[in-house]
């Protein structure tokens, strides 16, 4: 049984002074820079949307950041411009030792489909290819920090544990965006899917 440290999305945007900042999103990171020394595996997530994602409030006519859309494949949030390929708010946050990463796994580059979860895109069904590459390596345990609690780290910790990985969220490395209550359902939705939640 192999151990992965999973690092959601630890980028500019989501942390202070970024697009679409998380709350103390900075605040994360010497921890995660401890348990990712220490880590048997590292693997960093990374949200890259081309400029013009569907995601984008920008994107649709008379709509403004948080209001909601019908997507292809349902309800979708829309966003502020945030993440665009190869942009200075897509770059990890300056102080994460991103060189420690074995991997980088980055989501959210299809034009028409966002991408929460490092497995699975928004339509729950096109992969990452994360899901191969950690069972070939024979990595069956996950610990889970990063931004934000109650999106990509939610997303990405619940299609884990259905996926039969045993999941650990490190609540206390990870910070939330809280939209109407968004982080309490993502904790009961993490409980119900068999998603520990510890710090
Ligand atoms: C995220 C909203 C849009 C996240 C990414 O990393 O939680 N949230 N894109
Ligand atoms: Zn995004």
């Amino acid at each position: 049984m192999s151990h992965a440290l999973i690092v959601v999305d630890v980028q500019n945007d989501f942390c202070p002074g970024g697009a679409l900042a998380v709350p103390d999103g900075d605040r994360i990171v010497s921890g995660i820079n401890a348990l990712m020394a220490k880590a048997e595996a590292v693997i960093l997530t990374q949200d890259w949307h081309p400029a013009g994602h569907s995601s984008f409030a920008s994107s649709h006519a008379g709509k403004a950041p948080y209001d909601m859309t019908e997507m292809f494949y349902g309800p979708q949030v829309l966003w502020p411009d945030h993440c665009v390929q190869g942009s200075d708010g897509a770059a990890f946050h300056a102080d994460l030792h991103a060189d420690r990463a074995d991997l980088i796994i980055r989501k959210g580059f299809r034009p028409e489909i966002d991408s929460y979860s490092a497995f699975f895109e928004n339509d729950q069904k096109t992969p990452t290819g994360l899901e191969g590459y950690l069972r070939t390596r024979g990595i069956t345990t996950l610990t889970m920090t990063g931004l934000a609690t109650d999106f990509c780290v939610n997303f990405s910790a619940v299609d884990a544990a259905k996926l039969g990985f045993d999941v650990t969220v490190r609540m206390d490395l990870c910070r939330a965006i809280d939209m109407d209550g968004s982080l309490a359902a993502a904790q009961s939705t993490m409980a119900a899917a068999g998603v520990q939640m510890n710090g």
